[in-house]
């Protein structure tokens, strides 16, 4: 089961459930126009089961446009979860390498402010690189979904856009490598329901393009991430609250050759299975 969030014909925003390949079901005659009641209710999946089985309203995918999956959720983000993160972390940095080789094996994950809802830019929508960077890359990340209780509902695509010589210079530049205007894309929906052991059967893949021509494809394994959900999402509850729920990245596994970087117009395309297709072009910002 998929929801999402569309701008209609009208422009009014709403809440849909995927039905198919090419239509979803607008939830507002249901009463439904915003994500948050359904995230935040004990069985989000038999509340839109109940949904789907009334008469709603299809709407054709070609003619709305799909919003970011996120209302009044704040996005963070885990890193160095993936043996493939810490060694190019490890690469890229002189001094902050132990920083990345201790992190992978402690206890405490490594977990930072990614987003605000507001600011998180949808499928479709251009994702940015920092004018100021010259070694920029997209994070291809599988993104938990979770409500204010801290339980897990659903789960997304994430480019956690990073620059990697801002990041290499010093760990303490981190929040500027990761946190600039378009740095954070969710999409295209959130699959509700699925378990861990599910989800960690799941593939990433990333293509980037450029000019019509492939530049970078990679993939990875959704197994491949060190920590557990739960682990995860404990960390990012412990001593915090969530009052609209949260939405966490888990970590890249996919890391380009170190002599790729983006550029303007580049379109980059992640692919989860068992979600979907993420697509963003790239502008400098
Ligand atoms: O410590 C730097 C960021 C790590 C990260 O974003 C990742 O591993 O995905
Ligand atoms: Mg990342």
């Amino acid at each position: 089961m998929k929801i999402c969030r569309f701008k209609n014909k009208q422009g009014e925003i709403r809440v849909g459930l995927v039905a198919d390949d090419s239509t979803l079901l607008d939830l507002a005659p249901a009463g439904m126009t915003q994500m948050q009641p359904l995230l935040e209710s004990d069985d989000p999946i038999a509340q839109a089961n109940k949904m789907s089985k009334q008469n709603l309203p299809r709407v054709s995918l070609s003619e709305i446009q799909l919003c970011a999956p996120v209302e009044r959720q704040e996005v963070w983000a885990a890193g160095v979860t993936y043996l493939r993160s810490k060694t190019a972390r490890m690469e890229e940095s002189d001094f902050s390498a132990t920083a990345y080789d201790k992190v992978y094996a402690a206890e405490r994950p490594e977990i930072f402010f990614k987003s605000l809802a507001e600011k998180v830019v949808a499928n479709g929508e251009a994702v940015g690189i920092r004018k100021d960077a010259r070694w920029n890359v997209p994070e291809p990340e599988l993104a938990l979904v979770m409500n204010s209780r801290g339980k897990i509902i659903g789960h997304t695509i994430g480019n956690d856009m990073s620059s990697r010589d801002i990041e290499g210079e010093n760990l303490l530049y981190l929040p500027q490598a990761k946190i600039y205007n378009r740095s954070c894309a969710l999409g295209p929906w959130i699959h509700l329901g699925a378990s861990e052991s599910t989800a960690r059967e799941w593939k990433i893949q990333i293509e980037i393009r450029r000019n019509g021509q492939n530049v970078f494809t990679g993939g990875t394994s959704v197994s491949q991430i060190k920590r557990s959900f739960e682990h995860l999402a404990e960390f990012l509850f412990r001593s915090q609250i969530f009052p609209h729920g949260a939405v966490l990245l888990t970590g890249t596994g996919i890391v380009p050759p170190d002599t790729f970087t983006l550029q303007e117009r580049d379109v980059i395309s992640i692919e989860i299975s068992g979600i979907g297709l993420l697509q963003n072009p790239v502008v400098v910002v």
